[in-house]
Formats: structure tokens, C-alpha cells, sequence
């Protein structure tokens, strides 16, 4: 049936297309065209506009505008063989009937390129109707065997590099190990290739860019009218001071977890953050108000967190000493937006953390045009790569030392992937860091590859000027970059890169996997239980290994990227590794008050 469906339209498609052009250029009959002729040109606009409006199409469309273009460029060029019968020839013989007076020709032509381009631009798949939805379980086992694909091979490199070590005494063996590896890699980036076309198929990639879209301005439209509520006077406010004595990272994160909580308990919240330790000025200096009308933290009833529902200024803690923590808390999605969420992305947590910080961090007009400035003398162009790469205080304390070359590996890798494809692209990276010898480090080691970023953000990062004016304006571009690459390499142990792939979320219908962490996997501070759930029993091959029933829930510590996690065996408490692709994501289902009477409202009331 849906084949059948999806071929008829296509077919529609076409001919619609070919009935639009011959409208416009045979009804009525061209007399004489002119370059002065209004009703060719009106034609033509309209022509045009319908196409814009038909754009979501597909090869037969393309192919007709293709040959279309050609025949009028063959016509422009005085070559005006061709001609007689209906559809293209028609119009070809409409135009030459005319006498091809250039100009129009040109004007024509230019039009059409326009609509060739707008054509491309629509998804290449796109020959469904966006109706289409496909079911929870089908995308979410789409992506079980994407993530399948990517454990079974870290799986076998893993164990065959180990398997190297052991026979390193023997160059054939060990050439042959090299051999396996550097094949096996290619195997898995031409797999990877193939499910990323497969998720793109039938309507899926335009599907998903819409209920992206269409999650997001929910979730956006409530946040806006709870922080803009009618009578700031009487409502019921959260305050949260930006005081947390922590980085950047981690006061946004803070700053994220008081929305969270006060879309949780539907408060308005209200931002300390006079005297910031990053500019004495507060947040509005670089980020706009989180509300146009209430800002204000006074009322009738003051306490501190729990308080009761009734008080009407409550004064939030940091998470970290919160007491009475609410089941909303992240890595919780809310339940009325859940099934949606889970269907369209792979991280339903990291997707709604991602759209607090897109409702935060708004950027005041000298903050974008400082970015948009930089973006232009950096050459910032994508397709691009970030790294980050977190030293000076953090190492050896909180995490461990990772050399350049290491992420460079990762990097190599996913441009490989993309080679497949276009052979000739530039290499790009963008690196960011608190460490300013890493830039340099980097391009004199991999000359093949442009680096793009700024040695002296990277100064005014270190921990004698962290705190500055200078610095806040480095941290911030740097997280608005690594954003808005196409793929993250960096350490998930840093607030500064997950916040990057938070953000990244909101530009992407699902860039759940668009990163490597060479160290934790994603999680918030302070978060709730993170749990994976098993889908196969394992019988422990090592003493370290857990035993898993199907459906025994595992509390994850970390991925090892190496086949296996670590993690609690919930029903036996048994601590361990376990296979990874065995397991499926618990996501955290909350309960979070209803908005649905802000849903129907129509956007700007
Ligand atoms: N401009 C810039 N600053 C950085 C970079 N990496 C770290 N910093 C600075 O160092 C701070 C690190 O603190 P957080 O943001 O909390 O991030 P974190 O890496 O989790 O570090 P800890 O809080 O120390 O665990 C950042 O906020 C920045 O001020 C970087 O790549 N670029
Ligand atoms: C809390 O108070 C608000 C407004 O006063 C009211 O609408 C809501 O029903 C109350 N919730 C509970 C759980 O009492
Ligand atoms: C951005 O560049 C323009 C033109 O070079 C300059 O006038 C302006 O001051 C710059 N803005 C910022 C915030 O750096």
C-alpha cells in the first residue's frame, strides 16, 4: 500500500511540475513575448512559488527541471534544436515561438536554477507525504542495530589489538592483526554508511526534521508563557542565585537544573546574578532575560526549598545539597512528550536538557554580532569536527592526561566515514581548549588538516584570569563552536563539552550519536539513577563479568568503548563489566505537571 502510494505521488509530483511550467508559460498562448511582458514574468513568479511550496520532492522533479534547464540553455545559446509535442517540447516551442528574446530567456533560467537548488536542498529521500510516522519500536531498533554495529567493532578491535600485544614477537602475525583491523574498520564505516542512508529512507529524514521541529516549539512555547506569566506580582516564583562557586559548565548547568525545577513545580524563574564571578554585571550583559515581564524576586510569602505549594517565592538550593529531590530531576524526560521524544531520538535526556539551554542561553546583540564576527575571521565552515580538550586544573585531579593524538584518531576516523562520499573535502577541526599549546601542537603534528581556533580564548582559560570579562567571552564562543560541529571528540568528564552536546541537540532532528568521549559517557551532575536494562541473559566468560538475566536492570557507570560497561546488577548487586550490546536504555519517565492548557493556545498570546 505505502509503495504504492509513495510511486503515485511521485509520479503526481512530476507531472505537476511539468503542468506548472507549461501554465505558465503556454496559457494562454504567448503571444510575442517582450523583456517588458508582465504577464510572462507573473507567470513565471508564480510558477516559481508553487515549486517552492512543492520543494519536498524527489528524482523524477529534478530530472524533468534538469532537462528543463538544459533545453533552455541550449536555447540561450542559440542551438535551438529540439521542440514539437507536448509537456517540455511544448514549452521549448512556447519560448522559441517567441523568438527566445534573451533577456527573458535568462530571467527564466535563473529562476529555475533557483528552484533546482531549492529542490536539492529538500531532503534527497524525501518521497513520502509527511504523514508518514514510523512506530516506536521500528526507530527505536534501527538505532539498537546502529549502536550494534559500533560495540561489536570496538568489541573486535579491542580484542585483537590485545591479541597483538601477545604475539608482538611475531611481524607476520602482528601484519596480519594490522591487516584485519584496518579492514575490519572499513567494513564498519561502510555499514555505518549504509544505516545512516537507511535511516533517511522513505520519508524517514523528512519525518523526523519536522517532529523535531514540532517538539521543540512545544517545549519552547511552555517555557516561554511559564516565564512570562499575566500578573508577575502574584506568581508563584523560583529564585536561583548564580552564585555556584564552580566553572562556566557548571553554573549553566546549574542555571538549567533551576528551570528544570521550575517547570517541574510551575514556578517562574527568577536569576540572581548580580556580581557573577564571570562579569560583575550579571547575565544579561551577554545573555537576554529569562523573561520579558517577571523578573522580579519579591512576593507575599517567602522560603526556602521545599517550602509548600502555596508559598509564593521559593529560594532553590544548588542541586547538590538539595533535600526532597523531586522525580523530575534529570536524566527524567516528561511523561506527556515521552513516546514522541523516544521515537525521534536516540538520548531523550540530552534532547531536553538541550532545549532548556536553547531557551537560556539567547544571545543579547552584542554577544551574537562578537560570535558573528569571529565566525567570519576564523573561516568557521562546516562540515567540521570539534574537539575539546580540557587540561590545566582538571587533569590528574579529576581526569586523566589525553594526548592530541589520541583525539586525532577519532577525528581521522570520522573524515574517513565522510570521504566515502567526497573524497576531496577539507579536513576541518575546530579545537578548543584551556590549554594554549594544544593549537599549535596540533597543526604542526597533522599539517593534512586545518585547524580553526583561537590561542588566545585558550589564555584568558587558564586558572589565573578564569574569571574575567575576557574569559566568559572565550567560553562562550568556544561552546557555541563545538555546538554547532557536525561531530565531538572531547571528554564527557567536562561540563564544557557536554553542554556542547546538549546544544548541539537543538541543530540536529537526532545527534544523539554524533560524538566520541574518550572518557565518561553522557550524564548531568547531581542526576538521578542512570539504568540499562538487559535483553539477553550473559554467562560470565571472567571473573570481573556480570550475570545477566533478560530484563535484570544494571545502574551504568561507564562505557569502556571497548564492548563493554560497567555498572551494579540491580537484582544481585553484583558490581562488574557487562557486554554493552546486550542492554537497551531505561529512560526515566516523569510525571511533571500538565501544560497541555498552554499547548492549545496559539503562539503569541
Ligand atoms: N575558553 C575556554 N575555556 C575553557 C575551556 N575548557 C575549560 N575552560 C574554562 O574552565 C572552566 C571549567 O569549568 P567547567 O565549565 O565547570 O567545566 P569542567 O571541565 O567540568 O571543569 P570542572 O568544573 O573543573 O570539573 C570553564 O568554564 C572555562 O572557564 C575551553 O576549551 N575554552
Ligand atoms: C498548587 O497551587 C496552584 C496555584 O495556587 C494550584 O493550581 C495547584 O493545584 C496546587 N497544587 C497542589 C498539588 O496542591
Ligand atoms: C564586529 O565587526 C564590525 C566590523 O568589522 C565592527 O564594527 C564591530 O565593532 C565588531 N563587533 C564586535 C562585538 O566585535
Amino acid at each position: 500500500m505505502r509503495w504504492v502510494g509513495g510511486w503515485a505521488w511521485r509520479v503526481g509530483g512530476a507531472v505537476g511540475v511539468v503542468w506548472l511550467v507549461g501554465v505558465a508559460l503556454l496559457a494562454p498562448p504567448a503571444p510575442s513575448p517582450s523583456s517588458s511582458d508582465p504577464h510572462l514574468s507573473q507567470r513565471l513568479h508564480r510558477a516559481v512559488q508553487e515549486l517552492d511550496v512543492l520543494k519536498k520532492q524527489n528524482d523524477d522533479i529534478r530530472q524533468v527541471l534538469h532537462d528543463f534547464t538544459m533545453q533552455v540553455k541550449s536555447l540561450n545559446s542559440g542551438d535551438q534544436g529540439g521542440g514539437g509535442g507536448g509537456g517540455i517540447g511544448g514549452v521549448v516551442a512556447g519560448i522559441q515561438q517567441g523568438g527566445g528574446n534573451p533577456a527573458v530567456v535568462a530571467e527564466l533560467q535563473k529562476k529555475l536554477e533557483h528552484a533546482q537548488r531549492m529542490l536539492q536542498q529538500a531532503d534527497v529521500t524525501a518521497e513520502r507525504p509527511p504523514d508518514f510516522v514510523p512506530s516506536l519500536e521500528f526507530e527505536q531498533t534501527r538505532r539498537l542495530v546502529d549502536r550494534g554495529v559500533q560495540e561489536s567493532w570496538w568489541f573486535l578491535a579491542d580484542q585483537l589489538q590485545q591479541l597483538r600485544k601477545k604475539v608482538e614477537s611475531y611481524p607476520d602475525l602482528t601484519s596480519h592483526i594490522d591487516q584485519i583491523l584496518e579492514e575490519g574498520s572499513d567494513h564498519t564505516r561502510v555499514l555505518q554508511f549504509d544505516m545512516s542512508r537507511l535511516s533517511q529512507l522513505d520519508g524517514l529524514g523528512t519525518w523526523r526534521e519536522q517532529e523535531a521541529l514540532d517538539l521543540s516549539s512545544v517545549v519552547q512555547k511552555r517555557l516561554h508563557t511559564l516565564q512570562n506569566p499575566q500578573d508577575c506580582e502574584k506568581a508563584r516564583k523560583l529564585v536561583c542565585n548564580l552564585n555556584k562557586g564552580c566553572g562556566y559548565g557548571c553554573q549553566i548547568h546549574h542555571v538549567v537544573y533551576c528551570l528544570i525545577v521550575a517547570y517541574g513545580s510551575k514556578r517562574t524563574l527568577v536569576l540572581k546574578s548580580r556580581g557573577w564571578r564571570y562579569n560583575k554585571a550579571g547575565w544579561e550583559d551577554v545573555f537576554q532575560p529569562l523573561s520579558d515581564t517577571c523578573t522580579d524576586p519579591s512576593g507575599y510569602s517567602h522560603s526556602h526549598w521545599p517550602g509548600s505549594n502555596e508559598t509564593q517565592v521559593l529560594d532553590l538550593p544548588i542541586i547538590d545539597t538539595l533535600s526532597q529531590r523531586p522525580p523530575y530531576l534529570p536524566l527524567a524526560i516528561p511523561r506527556d512528550i515521552s513516546e514522541r521524544l523516544m521515537r525521534l531520538h536516540g538520548d531523550p535526556a540530552a534532547w531536553w536538557v538541550g532545549q532548556f539551554l536553547k531557551y537560556l542561553l539567547k544571545l543579547q546583540p552584542k554577544t551574537q554580532e562578537m560570535l558573528d564576527n569571529m565566525s567570519e575571521s576564523l573561516g568557521f565552515q562546516r562540515p567540521i569536527v570539534g574537539i575539546h580538550v580540557r587540561r590545566t586544573d582538571k587533569v590528574g585531579t579529576e581526569a586523566a592526561y589525553h594526548s592530541i593524538n589520541e583525539y586525532m584518531a577519532h577525528v581521522e576516523n570520522y573524515y574517513t566515514k565522510l570521504q566515502l562520499n567526497n573524497p576531496t573535502l577539507t579536513k576541518r577541526v575546530y579545537l578548543a581548549s584551556d590549554d594554549p599549546t594544544v593549537i599549535t601542537e596540533a597543526q604542526k603534528k597533522f599539517p593534512e588538516y586545518t585547524f580553526i581556533g583561537d590561542s588566545n580564548i585558550a589564555k584568558t582559560a587558564s586558572v589565573a584570569t578564569r574569571y574575567t570579562d575576557a574569559s566568559l567571552k572565550g567560553i562562550i564562543a568556544d561552546v557555541h563552536f563545538l555546538s554547532l560541529t557536525d561531530y565531538l571528540v572531547c571528554t564527557f568528564s567536562s561540563q564544557v563539552c557536554r553542554i556542547a552536546y546538549e546544544i548541539m541537540q537543538g541543530y540536529h532532528p537526532d545527534a544523539s550519536s554524533y560524538f566520541r568521549s574518550l572518557d565518561d559517557i553522557y550524564y548531568y551532575g547531581g542526576q538521578n539513577a542512570h539504568n540499562q536494562k538487559a535483553r539477553f541473559p550473559h554467562v560470565p566468560r571472567r571473573p570481573d563479568e556480570l550475570a545477566l538475566n533478560p530484563r535484570d536492570v544494571v545502574g551504568i557507570a561507564g562505557n569502556h568503548w571497548d564492548g563493554y560497561s560497567k555498572g551494579v546488577n540491580r537484582r544481585t548487586n553484583q558490581n562488574g563489566l557487562y557486554p554493552s550490546y546486550k542492554m537497551e536504555e531505561v529512560v526515566d519517565i516523569a510525571d511533571f505537571p500538565s501544560y497541555t492548557h498552554t499547548d492549545k493556545r496559539k503562539s503569541g498570546t
